[in-house]
């Protein structure tokens, strides 16, 4: 049997700003729209933000998740996974209200604290279309993207009595030691999903010895007990993905992450990456993972027991 190789996308996230790009989903049919299209094209689960739909900003209350949860889970099975990420600007009480009041499947889960450096695209635009983009950007020179053990360790307890199982965000080899610990204190319980990112600045970088270094860490520190999954930022995700599927992991892919389908060349939908995610790992001889294979994967509780 060819292996499953599972693809996430994340269709909008809080990285990129309305002005980088007219394809960016911003209102909740628009987000639910490209989760369902994303599912279609066979991302086996889906990685959600919200934003506010007139600004485009990066939006965390609860009631602004409510209109794209229902939406996805009534037009596909996608697995749905919730941020507790939200945005570098807010605090861990805020990121994780959605995932406890809707008690997704899955939600991602941030292990550890760094800088989140997104200021160099300022330079990119020489004019944005809402006053919140430049400083939001601009701001990242001096801007902490929170994740303290006490911060992980208050998602890890909040989210434990729904069954919510988690996206483990891995940014640096260090994280992978951060989740280490969590594991020796049973707070985190195999099988886990460890999602590295690889390129942010601030993060390890996307060298393909960087990813390899990853995926050997994590090997030793977790043998089988983890399923590996990866993001690369930018120009970098495909390349990242490549190594990821050649090495035996997950990809994820998705506009939160990428803008582009090619040089220069932006994606006009999530699905667009999704498909380019799927060919490749057809090519390599391997399946897609249908969200039954993902949920099986994760041992996930089911699309039915959660609160939407
Ligand atoms: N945008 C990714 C690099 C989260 O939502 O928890 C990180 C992310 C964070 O997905
Ligand atoms: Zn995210």
């Amino acid at each position: 049997m060819p292996r499953k190789v599972m693809i996430t996308c994340a269709v909008t996230g809080a990285i990129h700003t309305p002005t980088m790009s007219p394809h960016l989903p911003i209102t909740p049919s628009e987000i639910a729209e490209a989760a369902i299209g994303a599912a279609q094209a066979g991302a086996a689960l889906v990685h959600i933000h919200a934003r506010d739909p007139v600004t485009g900003a990066p939006d965390q209350a609860p009631e602004a998740f409510a209109p794209i949860l229902g939406v996805i889970k009534q037009g596909c099975d996608a697995v749905i996974n919730i941020t507790t990420g939200g945005s570098p600007t807010m605090l861990v009480e805020e990121r994780m209200k959605p995932a406890v009041h809707y008690a997704p499947e899955v939600a991602s889960l941030n292990m550890g604290t760094m800088n989140f450096g997104l200021y160099p695209m300022v330079d990119r635009f020489p004019e944005f279309q809402h006053p919140w983009e430049r400083p939001y950007l601009e701001g990242s020179r001096d801007r902490i993207f929170r994740n303290t053990f006490a911060d992980i360790e208050a998602i890890l307890t909040a989210c434990a009595e729904s069954g919510t199982r988690f996206e483990i965000e891995c940014y640096d080899i260090g994280h992978l030691y951060t989740l280490a610990h969590f594991v020796d204190r049973g707070l985190v319980r195999p099988p886990f999903f460890v999602q590295s990112v690889f390129g942010i600045l601030g993060g390890i970088g996307a060298h393909p010895e960087d990813v390899a270094h990853m995926k050997r860490t994590a090997d030793r520190l977790f043998g089988s007990d983890y399923q590996w999954s990866v993001l690369g930022a930018g120009k970098n995700q495909l390349s990242i993905a490549v190594q990821s599927v050649a090495l035996g992991g997950h990809v994820r892919v998705g506009l939160e992450d990428s803008l582009w389908i090619g040089p220069k060349r932006l994606a006009r939908t999530n699905a667009e990456q999704v498909q380019k995610a799927r060919a490749m790992i057809e090519a390599l001889g391997l399946e897609v993972a249908t969200p039954a294979d993902a949920r099986e994967m994760l041992a996930l509780k089911g699309g039915d027991r959660v609160n939407f």
